[in-house]
């Protein structure tokens, strides 16, 4: 794989690189993309049940697709994609990961410094007193789970029509306006507002690279773009930024 010499200086060890992934980086591991044929569970899509009227509607359904995932994730490994991520925070000084993805992967590869800006499945938040559970039993043991105050947990992660954090918002808006070069690896970019990251960091200025199966509404504005596997691409990249050092 190519990468030219534009693309190796953009990762001067002085730069300031943010990565924004999405399910595509997770799909190695054998974690359900959202969009992809294997993004269906029974018949439903998943923006019918990540939301908080399809909970209210039947909390026991969307937990129920809460521990599917879980026992998928649960027995995946982090991937090369993950791991050569993992890498370049130990390589660049301003390094920040943002990514969409709730499973948690990116932690258990070592990536320190990151927003989960979507949440993380692992943990529960009561719905009466808003404190927040981590549990990673798989099964879990009653559906839906119960907070000891008794009244029900929710899944820690923002649902379709509901806002992202505003803390994180606000620190993953820095990231993006301060960036030098933002990677853009494995998403879709349709969910708002992260899909509108890449071209803000663009019109601040940043190098945009993007690594995705197939080409998004991103492929026509990053300054370039690359179309294979995560686990392929980011291993074989980081190899060459070593060698350039
Ligand atoms: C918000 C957590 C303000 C849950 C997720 C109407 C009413 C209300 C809101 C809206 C509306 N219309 C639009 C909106 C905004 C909405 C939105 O964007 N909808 C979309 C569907 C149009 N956004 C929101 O609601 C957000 N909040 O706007 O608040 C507001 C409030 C009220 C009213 C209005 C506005 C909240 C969005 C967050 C939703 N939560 N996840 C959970 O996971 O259970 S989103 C979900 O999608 C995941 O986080 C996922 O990461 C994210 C994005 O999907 P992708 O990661 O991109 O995954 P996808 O499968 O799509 O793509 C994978 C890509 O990888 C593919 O391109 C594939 O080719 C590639 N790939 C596959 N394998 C590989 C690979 N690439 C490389 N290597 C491989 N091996």
């Amino acid at each position: 794989m190519e990468f030219s010499a534009s693309i190796i200086a953009a990762f001067d060890p002085a730069k300031k690189i943010v990565v924004l992934t999405g399910a595509g980086i997770s799909a190695e591991s054998g974690v359900p993309t959202f969009r992809g044929e294997d993004g269906l569970w029974r018949r439903y899509r998943a923006e019918e049940l990540a939301t908080l009227a399809a909970f209210e509607a039947n909390p026991q359904l969307v937990w129920e697709w809460y521990d599917w995932r879980r026992g998928i994730i649960g027995k995946a490994e982090p991937n090369p994609g993950h791991k050569a991520i993992a890498e370049m925070e130990q390589i660049f000084p301003y390094f920040s990961l943002i990514t969409q993805n709730v499973d948690g992967l990116h932690r258990r590869a070592g990536t320190t410094r990151l927003i989960e800006i979507h949440g993380n499945l692992w943990q529960g938040r009561c719905v009466r007193e808003g404190r927040v559970h981590e549990d990673y039993r798989c099964p879990l043991p009653e559906i839906p789970p119960m907070c000891t105050c008794g009244a029900l947990l929710r899944p820690h992660v923002v649902w379709f029509g509901e806002s992202l954090d505003q803390g994180d918002l606000a620190r993953a808006y820095g990231l993006i306006e301060e960036c030098d070069l933002l990677l853009v690896v494995g998403t879709s970019a349709v969910v708002q507002p992260v899909a509108s990251f890449p071209l803000m960091a663009k019109q601040a200025g940043a190098f945009v690279l993007e690594v995705n199966m197939e080409p998004t509404p991103l492929s026509s504005l990053a300054d370039a773009s690359f179309h294979g596997k995560a686990g392929e691409v980011l291993p074989a990249l980081l190899q060459k930024i070593k060698g350039h050092r």
